[in-house]
C-alpha cells in the first residue's frame, strides 16, 4: 500500500480546548507515524497560501480571523493512505455533520470551528507540507512497531 505523508493542523479551538494530546492520540493510535509536529501561529500571508482555493469565498475573512488567532500544531503524518485515512478520522467538514467517533463529531458541536484541518489529496498534502515545514523538519525514522502496523502482506 502507498505510503503517504499528509499535513494535519490542531486549529486554535484545539489547543485552547486543551485537546491537542487527544487529537494526536486519535492519529497516533492507529499506527500512523508523527514525521513532523509544531506548535506555531499562522500569519495571514501563511493563510492565504494555504487557503488560496478558498480565497474570495464568503467566509474566507472569518476562516483567516480564525485561523490566525491564536497559536496552532503542525503535523506531519506518515502511514499507508494517509491523506484518506486521517480524512476519515476527522469526519464531515462542519462538525454538525460528523458522525460519533470521528474527532469532529466527537469534540466539536459548531460549523467553522472544526478542531482540524487535514489535506485532501496527496498532491495538497506535498504543497501544504512545504508551507509548514523546512525538509529538514520532516524526519525519517523506522520504528519497531512499524513492522505490525504497516506491514499486512507476509502475515499468513
Ligand atoms: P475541510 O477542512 O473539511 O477540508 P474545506 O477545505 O472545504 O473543508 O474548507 C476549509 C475550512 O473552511 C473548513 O474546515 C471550514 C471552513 N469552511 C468551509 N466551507 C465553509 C462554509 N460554507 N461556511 C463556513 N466555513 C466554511
Ligand atoms: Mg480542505
Amino acid at each position: 500500500m502507498a505510503i503517504e505523508r499528509t499535513l494535519i493542523l490542531i486549529k486554535p479551538d484545539g489547543v485552547q480546548r486543551a485537546l491537542v494530546g487527544e487529537i494526536v492520540n486519535r492519529f497516533e493510535r492507529t499506527g500512523m507515524k508523527i514525521v513532523g509536529m509544531k506548535l506555531m501561529q499562522m500569519t495571514p500571508e501563511l493563510a492565504s497560501q494555504h487557503y488560496k482555493d478558498h480565497v474570495g469565498k464568503g467566509f474566507y475573512d472569518g476562516l483567516v480571523k480564525f485561523m490566525t488567532s491564536s497559536p496552532l500544531v503542525a503535523l506531519a503524518i506518515e502511514g499507508p493512505k494517509a491523506v484518506d485515512n486521517c480524512r476519515k478520522l476527522m469526519g464531515k467538514t462542519f462538525c454538525t455533520d460528523a458522525v460519533a467517533g470521528t474527532i469532529r463529531g466527537d469534540f466539536g458541536i459548531s460549523r467553522g470551528l472544526n478542531l482540524v484541518h487535514g489535506s485532501d489529496s496527496p498532491e495538497s498534502a506535498q504543497r501544504e507540507l512545504g508551507l509548514f515545514f523546512q525538509a529538514n523538519e520532516l524526519l525519517e525514522y523506522s520504528r519497531a512497531v512499524d513492522a505490525w502496523t504497516q506491514n499486512d502482506e507476509d502475515r499468513g
